[in-house]
């Protein structure tokens, strides 16, 4: 990946812990990596097909001035959160530094060092409640307020047969690809949050829902976490998540089969 750096940024500002900190401000020292494509501004020598450090520059300034937090943690995440959402950047890493930190002690500087980035995820969505096409539709608009959310692709929205719990109604099913800067555990805490105010109840294991929003693929992600077990533990099984996946990403590999989606979709529906 290309990269644009802003080395040794220096601004006043009010964060840390201590009061006096806050009320008196002190000096920071910011150091910014972007990674992004500069093959076209290399080529073309077009300032609009990169992004302008100088500009750049001042509004980091601003922007890192305008807050009081009480972490250098905190005021760093906030920085690179600020640059993935507002320019067009595929990565960025942050090093914050506090050379007069109150320590009595001798030092150059405490830092703190972030690396944040856009992560591709496929999504699956299902409804067989109510009005099923708007709770999807709610669903995805929802998601796409969010700021750390992009939705990219939005496959057509299939009927389908319950599977599993199969005395309820038919589903309408379909696939979803974003990217986020949330991790899978964030991510998976806003999709329950929308399924809430969805009102989807936990009622029967499989059963009944207004909304269900599972994370199929996250990156080439493998996790055994309980709550985000990824990928999707069944995805390969069942046609009403794979046949909509393939319509949005056939090319895409399953990281554990090694396989693409539009494999997996030939062996599952007999194609
Ligand atoms: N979801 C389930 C169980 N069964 N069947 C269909 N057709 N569509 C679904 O989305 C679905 C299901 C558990 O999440
Ligand atoms: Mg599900
Ligand atoms: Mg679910």
């Amino acid at each position: 990946m290309d990269k644009i750096y802003i080395k040794g940024l220096e601004v006043f500002a009010n964060h840390g812990v201590f009061k006096e900190e806050k009320n008196l401000g002190q000096k920071f020292v910011i150091d910014v990596e972007l990674g992004l494509d500069l093959n076209d501004a290399g080529r073309y020598d077009e300032l609009n097909k990169t992004v302008h450090y100088g500009l750049l520059s001042d509004v980091i300034a601003e922007e890192f001035a305008k807050k009081s937090y009480d972490l250098l943690e905190k005021a760093t995440y906030e920085l690179c959160k600020f640059i993935l959402v507002n320019y067009d950047v595929s990565s960025v890493k942050v090093t914050l530094k506090k050379p007069w930190a109150p320590i009595k002690r001798s030092l150059d500087y405490v830092a703190v060092e972030m690396e944040k980035r856009w992560h591709k995820v496929f999504l699956a969505v299902g409804s067989n409640m109510g009005d099923k096409e708007k709770n999807i539709k709610d669903a995805i608009e929802i998601l796409d307020k969010n700021e750390e959310v992009k939705i990219k692709k939005v496959s057509t929205l299939i009927e389908t047969d319950p599977v599993g719990y199969l005395d309820q109604d038919k589903f309408l099913n379909g696939a979803i690809e974003i990217e986020t800067i949330f991790s899978p555990k964030e991510l998976m805490r806003e999709l329950l949050r929308i399924e809430e105010v969805l009102k989807r109840k936990r009622v029967i294991k499989d059963g009944p829902r207004t909304i269900d929003l599972d994370i199929l693929l996250y990156d080439n992600l493998i996790s055994d976490d309980e709550f985000v077990t990824l990928p999707h533990p069944r995805m390969e099984e069942r046609s009403f998540v794979i046949t909509p996946l393939n319509e949005i990403a056939p090319n895409a590999v399953h990281p554990l089969l090694n396989k693409r989606i539009s494999t997996i979709n030939k062996m599952l529906n007999n194609i």
